[in-house]
């Protein structure tokens, strides 16, 4: 296990859901999601571990993640701030999502950083890959000790409190290399993360499958392996008791050719 993975933390929160393999011993910390719109603070549940942090390991039936602390509490307190102080977000149009022809405010920043001439669409923008910042190749480069993965793109969302989000959607847009997983690095508050697998939704759905629901912590990596994208759904959802923001960073590998 890389160092980075090793550091000591107290306690962190994660909440897995998982159909099916479950011990007893896993299911007491399992609680089903009964409806993703309303707060749930009481279906999330801490979990102790002491040094060495472990990755955990989440799966459910097409859905194959891993997490781990990566940074200890003043390192991600560290890199919190800077990162506060270095990333630039979109303004006007570019912070604005189409929707059937119409534009929309993301209820929340984003900014992108990569490697030179990289482009990114998605939800009607298309967004041009600023180059890396130090802090943020730092981060970059933690989460590839880390997993052994390298990324050429990354975006970043900065939540200002609870009332800030992001809908349901999969990081499946043709741009993005589709045998790289997702690498997500959290920063500041704790916030409760959602899957949802694709066969639960709409009007009728094809048959039940229960959600998987996460609290991403501060200094936390979520790593979304294939095919989890194909099959899960996943959002941040509104949470009004959280009062602090957060920052989010989503590395991810663009197919070079889909420069402009
Ligand atoms: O902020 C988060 O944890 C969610 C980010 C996300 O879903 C994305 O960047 O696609």
């Amino acid at each position: 296990m890389d160092p980075f993975v090793t550091q000591t933390r107290k306690r962190i929160e994660v909440l897995e859901e998982s159909t099916h393999g479950e011990t007893e011993h896993q299911r007491k910390k399992f609680k089903v999601c009964e409806n993703e719109e309303e707060e749930e603070e009481d279906t999330f549940i801490t979990a102790e571990f002491s040094h060495p942090l472990p990755w955990q390991k989440i799966e459910a039936e097409g859905l194959d993640c891993d997490y781990a602390l990566l940074f200890s509490k003043d390192e991600a307190d560290r890199l919190f701030k800077q990162l506060e102080e270095e990333v630039e977000y979109f303004t006007g149009e570019k912070a604005q999502v189409r929707v059937f022809g119409k534009l929309y405010s993301v209820p929340r920043k984003q900014a992108t950083y990569g490697n030179p001439g990289l482009m990114y669409s998605f939800s009607g923008v298309r967004l041009l890959a600023r180059p890396w910042t130090p802090t943020v190749e730092y981060i970059r480069d933690s989460v590839t000790k880390a997993t052994g993965r390298t990324f050429n793109f990354v975006l970043v969302n900065r939540y200002k409190d609870g009332n800030d989000h992001m809908g349901e959607h999969r990081d499946d847009e043709k741009e993005l290399d589709p045998g790289s997983p997702i690498a997500s690095v959290s920063f500041g508050a704790a916030r409760d993360f959602v899957f949802r697998h694709r066969d639960t939704r709409g009007q009728r759905p094809r048959r039940p499958i229960d959600p998987v629901k996460l609290v991403l912590a501060h200094g936390s990596l979520l790593l979304m392996n294939q095919p989890t994208n194909t099959y899960w759904y996943h959002s941040l959802p509104a949470r009004k008791r959280i009062l602090t923001p957060r920052v989010n960073l989503t590395f991810r590998n663009v197919i070079q050719d889909s420069k402009s």
